[in-house]
């Protein structure tokens, strides 16, 4: 039977409009081999143990749905206030609650035992991000034998973080039951080896791969992407100029979740900072977008009143009655709307504090006129600064070196300009989001099984792992 491709996420698609890179990029791959896509729904309700049928062809979206009390331990509990600050390094904010971690595996394990129903031995697995860490390992024990990946979409934990968990020696034995592990960069990947290195039940074989007991685990980075064309699409939709009454002089962009880990006070900050100093007479308008997101969480209700006594201050200090420097929008906007507002700016703003990388970036450089661009203001804490090393890099901790950005760009010559920018879209095309899917699902299918997947599919392991295997040499 061939195979077919099961993507599980926490969230899943529900339309195909206007969707983000990722959906895009898996359209084509679930379509084509009758793949399917499993994932919460987002009305909660009582889990009734069958999965319902959401959105429409060509792929099936199949979801499970989530209690409320699923939704405030396993989702704004153990996933969004215990590991999604530790991976960004927020450990001040880790807040530990009884029940947490357990909802967390509960959840896991229901929809391990979802999965388990539907797939077929030859089926490949593909998990995403940090609501889903304990899957494979759950998964493993109903005794499914299948290629499993993972994907993480935030930075991987330092070594350090990880003992802000009550029990790190989980977070290891987890995700080594995935066959391949995907990870947005290269220092990701430094401190995943760094975490391995220092757990003595780890080995590392000469193919590169991982030994955790029984398991071999291969670990790559694989940095993702936009869907170019259908960003840029957007550019060419609609005739009206979202600025039509009142185009500001100059134009600075920030587009974000309003999340603390986005580096927004500082941003803010920044551009008061700027207007104190900017030339006589000019006249700057710095649009924020940042719809709010994990409202019941403190810490996100705290960054939501900050940035609006922030703004209200600048505006309050610097505003005529014909100019609002700083326009914070504290909402979504169309994604071909975002294009157009992106093409229209001088300069874009990407301050995170910690990132796995950050697609605005992306989308920023996409939008670009190529022959007289804006210029990416990048903080050096995304992950899209690994390879973007010709934005305009920034610490985000530092309020004056991001208004010396601003500055700098927006008096850039176009010459610089047009070169800067031209780097940049070369990094934007090489990671395209149809290209960073084929790579992960490419690798996934060849990489070396553990000893129980091969003994019970055997001659399905084409990459030597046999050698790799049977070669006493650990290298730590
Ligand atoms: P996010 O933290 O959500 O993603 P990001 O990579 O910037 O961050 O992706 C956000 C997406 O949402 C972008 O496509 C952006 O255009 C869109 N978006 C943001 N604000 C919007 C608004 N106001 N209106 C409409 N659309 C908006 C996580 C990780 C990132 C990683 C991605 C993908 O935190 O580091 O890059 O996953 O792996």
């Amino acid at each position: 039977m061939p195979s077919k491709l099961i993507v599980v996420s926490n969230r899943i698609p529900m339309g195909d409009s206007s969707s983000g890179g990722l959906v895009v990029a898996l359209h084509d791959v679930l379509a084509r081999s009758g793949g399917l896509w499993v994932g919460a729904h987002p009305d909660t309700g009582s889990d009734d143990r069958t999965l319902e049928l959401v959105g429409s062809e060509p792929y099936r979206r199949l979801a499970f749905r989530l209690s409320e009390t699923d939704l405030k331990n396993y989702y704004l509990g153990f996933s969004n206030s215990v590991l999604w600050p530790l991976c960004h390094r927020r450990g001040d904010l880790v807040d530990h609650q009884p029940g947490f971690e357990e909802a967390y595996r509960a959840v896991n394990r229901r929809i391990a035992l979802r999965i388990a129903e539907l797939a077929d031995p030859e089926d490949l697995l593909w998990v995403h991000d940090y609501h889903l860490l304990p899957l494979a390992y759950e998964l493993r024990s109903l005794g499914v034998r299948n290629r499993i990946g993972f994907f993480l979409h935030i930075p991987f934990p330092a070594l350090g973080d990880l003992s802000m968990l009550a029990n790190p020696e989980n977070f290891a034995e987890w995700i080594s039951h995935y066959n391949l592990l995907g990870l947005q960069t290269r220092g990701d990947v430094a401190r995943c080896l760094e975490m391995y290195r220092a757990d003595p039940r780890a080995e590392f074989l000469p193919s590169g791969c991982v030994r955790f007991r029984d398991r071999i685990t291969t670990i790559r980075s694989f940095p993702i992407g936009i869907d170019v064309e259908g960003f840029r699409a957007g550019l060419l939709e609609g005739e009206d100029c979202p600025f039509a009454q009142e185009k500001p002089e100059a134009l600075i962009i920030g587009v974000d979740r309003l999340d603390y880990t986005k580096g927004l006070l500082n941003r803010f900050r920044a551009f008061g900072r700027y207007l104190e100093t900017r030339p006589e007479g000019t006249r700057p308008c710095f649009l924020q977008i940042a719809p709010p997101s994990r409202e019941k969480v403190q810490a996100y209700q705290d960054i939501t009143r900050e940035l609006e006594e922030i703004s209200g201050h600048i505006n309050g200090a610097y505003a005529e009655i014909d100019w609002t420097p700083i326009r914070y929008i504290h909402r979504n906007v169309e994604r071909k709307s975002l294009a157009r507002l992106h093409n229209m700016a001088q300069a874009c703003l990407v301050t995170s504090l910690a990132d796995g990388m950050n697609l605005v970036a992306k989308e920023f450089v996409a939008a670009q006129d190529p022959g007289d661009p804006g210029v990416l203001i990048l903080s050096r804490f995304a992950g899209a600064a690994e390879d973007m090393t010709e934005a305009l890099q920034v610490n985000p901790y530092d309020v004056e070196d991001i208004a010396a950005a601003i500055r700098q760009a927006l008096a850039m010559p176009k010459l610089e300009r047009v070169a800067r920018h031209r780097a940049c879209m070369d990094v934007v095309e090489d990671t395209e989001s149809s290209v960073w899917a084929k790579t992960f699902l490419k690798v996934l299918g060849k990489c070396p099984l553990s000893l129980t997947e091969k003994l019970l599919t055997p001659g399905k392991d084409s990459s030597g792992t046999e050698e790799a295997e049977s070669d006493a040499e650990v290298h730590r």
